[in-house]
């Protein structure tokens, strides 16, 4: 046997080591904030592709049958919303990274590139793997240095809706939108996975970016002040569209530092699936707001059957602004005529607000500072719709063709189907005396300022 190095002499070590890193799968960056089309597998077992809002899914390469992908740990560029951008750390061009989609059973390998100032490590959320490839820095791995490159290997053995974050200064990493999904389908017919016709995904993240500034207050730990979804607030998050009788999944994580009630408007959904697996349909119940803890993944699935445009938030209210001073007093029903004056001897510029409630901050365009997004944002058809953050719309239209995920415009109300104004002044209460019920019994009803009635005689 003989050395190659000894052999070929150091001028070819460069050559050499171009050539092994050429062995490596080209990295497929992104740089569009848009929602991708779903990615169609080219190779291997047929599934039915994820949407990952404001996101896009890794292209792979197969090598002998395996699945190799590759990621690149990076600082990015990432548009939260129309005219205001972060500088956060994420993966391939983004925050979050790609999302890997894989089949249960596939041999997966996945190149991990640091270019970051500092070590990093991945770790893969929710997988049975074998334990030297959890990359926990310091108790499964060093931690990657700058610079380098290292690779896992495993099999994806349980299907569901899992995520990948790094484990080497999390805080920080975490932080700055260092994150991603992973889904792994079934390989076969699953008692407990049912058939989707729109299978949405996205991961929940906060980050602390103070008004005209581009990058997070990493230190923070409680309050942040962008709440979003896939490094996007609203109304840059895009709708989840979907075709009257559409069975609909939206597979959510929590990489947040608080937790998150999911409500969803006109439609009741199961949770079909959590990181631990597919719930066994015995124990499911009917929910419009199911709570995601920080560290969970949750599996929400309907049919979308109501026609319309349907609020689906975090109900939490303050999840669903932008960027906010919150030391601010309450001042509903305060006359702050004469303060404001006194106030801006001392602060120039001072306004009172919120005397009447916060309501005005949505139609008001404030000077903010530049990079800046809108506190409670977002125009709808019928004037500002005053959220942000956490907030999206379900778009249900008759006849959509599948696999169609464009914006369909705004909901045109059938006649008669919209709530109206009926004037100034209510119209005159007709207060009923006596009215009878449903057994043929008169009911007496109690009156403005008379003691209780009662039932029957
Ligand atoms: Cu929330």
């Amino acid at each position: 046997m003989f050395n190659r190095r000894s052999l070929l002499g150091a001028a070819s070590l460069a050559a050499v080591s171009k050539a092994a890193m050429a062995a490596l799968p080209e990295p497929v960056i992104q740089t569009s904030p848009d929602t991708q089309a779903p990615l169609v597998p080219p190779t291997g077992r047929p599934y039915n592709p994820v949407v990952t809002l404001n996101g896009w899914t890794a292209p792979w390469r197969m090598n002998a049958g395996v699945k190799e992908f590759h990621l690149v740990a990076e600082p990015v560029v990432r548009e939260m919303a129309p005219g205001f951008t972060a500088k956060l750390w994420g993966y391939n061009g983004q925050s979050p990274g790609p999302t890997i989609e894989v089949v249960e059973g596939d041999r997966v390998r996945i190149y991990v590139t640091n270019r970051l100032p500092e070590p990093t490590s991945m770790h893969w959320h929710g997988q049975r793997l074998p334990n030297g490839m959890d990359g926990v820095t310091g108790l499964t791995q060093p931690a990657i240095p700058p610079g380098k490159t290292w690779v896992y290997e495993f099999i994806a053995r349980r299907p569901g809706t899992f995520m990948y974050h790094p484990h080497a200064d999390e805080m920080v990493q975490m932080a700055m939108g260092m994150m991603g999904l992973w889904i792994t389908h079934p390989k076969a017919k699953h008692p407990h996975i049912d058939e989707v016709d729109r299978d949405y995904a996205f991961l929940l993240n906060a980050y602390d970016i103070e008004p005209g500034s581009a990058v997070p207050r990493i230190m923070t730990m409680l309050d942040f002040n962008l709440w979003s979804w896939n490094s996007r607030i609203f109304p840059g998050i895009a709708p989840l569209v979907a075709s009257q009788g559409d069975r609909v999944r939206i597979r959510v994580g929590n990489l947040t530092m608080t937790n998150h009630p999911m409500h969803i408007h006109g439609h009741e959904f199961t949770v079909t699936g959590t990181d631990g697996g597919p719930v066994p349909r015995t124990a499911r119940w009917p929910e419009v707001t199911t709570d995601v803890a920080v560290g969970q993944m949750r599996q929400l699935e309907f049919t979308a059957d109501e026609e319309g445009d349907w609020a689906f938030h975090c109900h939490k209210a303050h999840h669903t602004m932008n960027a906010m001073g919150h030391g601010v007093p309450t001042m509903l029903g305060v006359d702050a005529s004469d303060l404001e004056g006194k106030i801006r001897k001392l602060v120039p510029g001072y306004m009172a607000m919120g005397q009447t409630g916060m309501h005005e901050m949505t139609e008001m365009s404030m000077p903010g500072p530049a990079n800046t997004a809108p506190m409670m944002a977002g125009d709808g058809p019928f004037g500002a719709i005053g959220m942000g953050g956490m907030f999206s719309v379900l778009k249900v239209r008759r006849g959509l063709r599948r696999g169609d995920y464009a914006d369909p415009g705004w909901f045109q109300h059938p006649p008669g189907t919209l709530a109206r104004e009926v004037g100034d002044a209510p119209p005159a209460a007709v207060a009923p005396e006596a009215s009878v019920s449903p057994g043929g019994v008169e009911v007496q009803v109690r009156k403005p300022g008379g003691h209780a009635g009662h039932e029957g005689h």
